[in-house]
């Protein structure tokens, strides 16, 4: 850490004002008399309370929550026939900075929330800094640039009371996306799981727009850029997210840095579609437009690296809140597109930046700069450092001409000589008017408890909405997606069903449009890649939080040796009681005051006569149980720990809790007389699968 001071030091250890005067008494500002007024001698005084209340910046308009990490990017290679980028040359390492963050909250917001999540990972290559601004889910909800205002108006919390906070669940935001139609791809993903994600190492990331690849020859392929997380992608469900955004407000954010402090580094595959030119038409999307996706079916991936995180930021300020991250931040080898989304992003960041760093010379500050030197003759502005030399102009001839215009060959930046014609107009081109195909695709391509989440949570959304109109509207969208989902949804929001008719006529018309406008293109009905269900390996308990459920009498031997083997899988494990102390040289992590079972992604009862009695008697421990199996995690008894099953309201659902039954490790409720080998095969695999969903009676469990 070079900026940690050294307080041995005998220069540094004395406090001082910021002109190096060193203090004698920080704790009384100067006064005429004991009980008089204060003093405008003091500086020392006006100094620290003008820094202080000078202290915060404006957060960002949107993305304000951020968390943030190091870490290294590794090419695998193989790329050269596409692009020239250096950072992606086989072999090459690269510095990386990521800011993940939510969309809608304020800074001081839950990262549990139902939102969007960004993921803008910094560059730091050898031919200057590259920026992938991306989020968590590869589209958008609007196509054009000059929407954004209106939607983040729209979704941010009403002008008038300021309610409610990171939630999109209110009339404005719904009555936006009723009269918008190109939203409801968009719609699909942020009513999904994907919109919930259990940690930022267990999602994806997606760059959204289509961008170029440009090789040594200056020959462009289109490309989109996708995350992909070395783990299984994983979510909460809705009543955990609701749960965790008041136990812990800090919840993704205090996983991140706990998971990298422990070594165990989040790390995901960059992975590139490649699209040739000659293909731009091929498909039934228009590849400009920030709403579609390219089904990974059809444009399968390419695997260009890996990217570890593996360092905490040594101050968040510095790093995660003054990072200024811009689409348009470049290096040879990638290049735009004309997607009107993108273009309008290339104004608005640089934009953004000036008022919310404060000047032009935000690209000084350590956390931007790049490590790479910068010279031109750009001068002075707030803040600025780096004024040297008597030219500060070009063409000169008194600094031999430097600095110099940089042939490609040498690294300049040559922007892709992409012709451009046509007759000024604010139209859009039809194919952006197919609003409906890719929603019905992601639907489509849903496993049934996906859908269920999605239709439950529009009637938690729809629900918030107190005009019926609004309700409405937003179901006759879902009928041109899907009848059964538009049925599903209205049922729960007091909306009557379409009538068949109706939603004939409308699927008629879709139907017929995207003949028209697709003619002879390919068009996916299915693509498994959207589902997290589908794509699950389930091959790794990596990350995952384990609640280990004892009082005093509980075997400690069981505890110590179950605690060893998570941590030895790369699991996080507390020990959670009714009371902080020592059970029999077992610390306390956690009390039932202190945490949660939403907090843990499984919970293990461990055997000790004693210690079951206990629990048996608390209701907070029986509640715990309850609330996990409710939220489809798996639990573990050991010894007589399964005699406690039969205290909570899984009770009527226990067929058998001495030696839990063949249907009961199906749905995640396993049991062993000992930690043997065959019950921790029978947990890792349990825990490895994490949720699990076929417990259809969890509805009657009330927790
Ligand atoms: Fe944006 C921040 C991602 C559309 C304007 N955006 C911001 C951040 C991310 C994204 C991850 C936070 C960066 C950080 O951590 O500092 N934005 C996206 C994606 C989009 C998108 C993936 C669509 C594909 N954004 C978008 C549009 C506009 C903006 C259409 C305006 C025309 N975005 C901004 C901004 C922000 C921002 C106002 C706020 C803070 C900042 O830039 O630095 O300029």
């Amino acid at each position: 850490m070079d900026n940690e001071h050294n307080y041995n030091n005998e220069e540094e250890k004395y406090l001082t004002t910021n002109q190096g005067q060193r203090v004698n008494h920080t704790d009384d500002g100067l006064r005429a008399g004991q009980r008089g007024p204060l003093i405008m001698d003091d500086h020392h005084f006006r100094e620290k309370m003008t820094h202080f209340d000078h202290e915060r910046i404006p957060e960002r308009v949107v993305h304000a929550r951020g968390s943030a990490a190091h870490g290294i990017f590794e090419a695998y290679g193989g790329l050269e026939k596409y692009t020239k980028a250096s950072f992606l040359k086989a072999g090459k390492s690269t510095d990386v900075f990521v800011r993940f963050s939510t969309v809608v909250g304020f800074r001081g917001s839950a990262d549990a929330v139902r939102d969007v999540r960004g993921f803008a990972t910094k560059f730091y290559t050898d031919e200057g800094n590259y920026d992938l601004v991306g989020n968590n889910m590869p589209v958008f909800f609007i196509q054009d640039g000059i929407k954004f205002p209106d939607l983040v108006h729209a979704i941010k919390p009403e002008p008038h009371n300021e309610m409610p906070q990171a939630s999109a669940a209110h009339d404005s935001f719904w009555d936006f996306i009723s009269l918008m139609p190109e939203s409801m791809h968009m719609i699909m993903w942020v009513l999904s799981d994907r919109a919930l994600p259990r940690s930022y190492s267990t999602m994806e990331g997606f760059g959204v727009h289509t961008f170029r690849l440009i090789n040594e020859e200056g020959k462009s392929h289109f490309v989109k850029f996708h995350w992909k997380p070395t783990k299984d992608m994983a979510s909460f469900v809705w009543d955990e997210t609701q749960k965790i955004a008041g136990k812990d407000a800090d919840f993704n954010r205090r996983d991140l840095w706990e998971s990298i402090e422990m070594g165990n580094y989040p790390e995901y595959e960059l992975c590139l579609q490649i699209l040739p030119e000659e293909d731009e038409h091929k498909f039934g999307f228009d590849i400009l437009d920030a709403t579609k996706i390219w089904p990974e079916e059809m444009v399968p991936l390419v695997k260009a690296g890996k990217m570890t995180l593996n360092r905490n930021p040594d101050n968040f300020f510095n790093e995660t809140e003054q990072v200024a991250f811009h689409p348009g931040h470049l290096v040879p080898g990638i290049d735009l597109t004309n997607d009107p989304l993108l273009q309008g992003r290339l104004f608005s960041y640089l934009d953004t930046q000036l008022l919310r760093l404060g000047g032009p010379n935000f690209a000084e500050i350590p956390i931007n700069s790049p490590k790479k030197p910068v010279n031109n003759n750009q001068q002075e502005g707030f803040h600025r450092r780096g004024n040297t030399g008597k030219v500060n102009y070009f063409p000169n001839s008194r600094a031999t001409g430097c600095p110099m215009m940089a042939p490609a060959s040498e690294g300049g930046y040559v922007h892709y000589p992409e012709p451009v014609s046509g007759v000024k107009t604010r139209e859009r081109s039809e194919g952006f008017k197919d609003f409906y195909s890719q929603a019905t695709l992601f639907w489509n391509s849903m496993t049934a408890v996906e859908k269920q989440h999605i239709v439950e949570a529009a009637w938690f959304e729809l629900g918030k909405v107190t005009e019926m109109a609004i309700r409405e509207r937003v179901v006759e969208h879902f009928a041109r997606i899907d009848s059964d989902l538009a049925n599903r949804v209205a049922g729960g929001i007091g909306v009557a069903p379409l009538s068949p008719d109706k939603v004939e006529v409308l699927q008629k018309e879709q139907a017929e449009f995207v003949d028209r406008i697709w003619k002879g293109r390919l068009i996916a009905k299915d693509s498994p890649a959207l589902s997290m269900e589908k794509m699950k390996k389930a091959d790794s308990i990596q990350g995952r939080k384990v609640g280990i459920l004892a009082e005093n009498g509980a075997n400690t031997a069981t505890i110590k040796a179950l605690k060893e083997w998570l941590i030895s899988k790369g699991a996080m494990a507390e020990v959670v009681a009714s009371k902080f102390g020592d059970l029999d040289g077992i610390k306390v992590d956690k009390s039932y005051i202190t945490t949660a079972s939403v907090l843990y992604d499984s919970i293990v009862i461990v055997d000790g006569e004693d210690s079951i009695a206990r629990q048996v008697e608390n209701g907070e421990t029986i509640h715990f149980i309850n609330e996990v199996y409710k939220h489809c995690k798996s639990i573990a008894t050991i010894g007589k720990g399964q005699k406690l099953l039969s205290q909570t309201a899984l009770k009527n659902l226990i067929t058998a809790y001495e030696g839990a039954s063949e249907s009961w490790e199906e749905k995640g409720v396993v049991g062993g007389e000992t930690l043997d080998k065959g019950f921790l095969e029978k947990y890792e695999k349990a825990l490895a699968v994490y949720r699990h969903w076929q417990r259809g009676a969890k509805d009657t469990v009330p927790a």
